[in-house]
């Protein structure tokens, strides 16, 4: 009876801990994105919030491209637009993006499943500065496949990214 009671604690304990390793970590540091709408893991009454750090810990990709922004080739590097979606419990199908300039462009969740697209924090290995485009640039792997090379996916391409809003 009593290895039971025990037995029946350890599962609870258990089922606690997965609970709690779902549920996302409050920013330490200033929040640069701001995941609200359709979306079950939250860390703040308007969503999920994170700081730099915390998209760093997410999985990553390098677009390195040519772009209608730079003259060159760049290398973009960030958290795949995917692991964030996945990470906050998105369920929608659109995205509503905002930007510090009050630029607002809807996004297909579709792209973000078809397209390792990032929310890239880095170019040339460096934190993108406000003045850069930054601190999130929405890139998609233009590198990959060329057909995304055109102005419905430049006009995606947010930059200066602010919030995302599942819908
Ligand atoms: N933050 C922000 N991102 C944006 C835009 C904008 O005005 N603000 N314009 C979009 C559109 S419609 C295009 S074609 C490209 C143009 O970027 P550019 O104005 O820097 O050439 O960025 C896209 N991303
Ligand atoms: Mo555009």
């Amino acid at each position: 009876m009593l290895k039971r009671l025990a037995i029946a604690c350890l599962a609870l304990l258990g089922a606690a801990g997965l609970a709690s390793a779902d549920t996302i970590p409050a920013p330490k540091d200033p929040v640069i994105l701001t995941v609200t709408g359709k979306v079950t893991n939250r860390n703040s009454a308007e969503g999920a919030a994170f700081d730099a750090a915390m998209l760093q810990a997410l999985p990553s990709r390098e677009t390195v491209t040519n772009t209608p922004w730079y003259p060159e080739k760049t290398r973009f590097e960030g958290p795949i637009g995917a692991a964030v979606l996945d990470l906050v419990g998105a369920s929608g199908t659109m995205l509503r993006v905002t930007a510090l300039n009050d630029y607002v462009v809807e996004i297909p969740v579709a792209d973000f499943r078809k397209w390792p697209v990032i929310l890239a924090t880095k170019i040339d290995g460096k934190p993108i500065s406000v003045r850069e485009k930054g601190p999130i640039f929405v890139i998609y792997p233009f590198d990959q496949d060329p057909s995304l090379y055109n102005e419905l996916y430049f006009g995606r391409s947010a930059w200066q990214l602010k919030t995302i809003e599942v819908r």
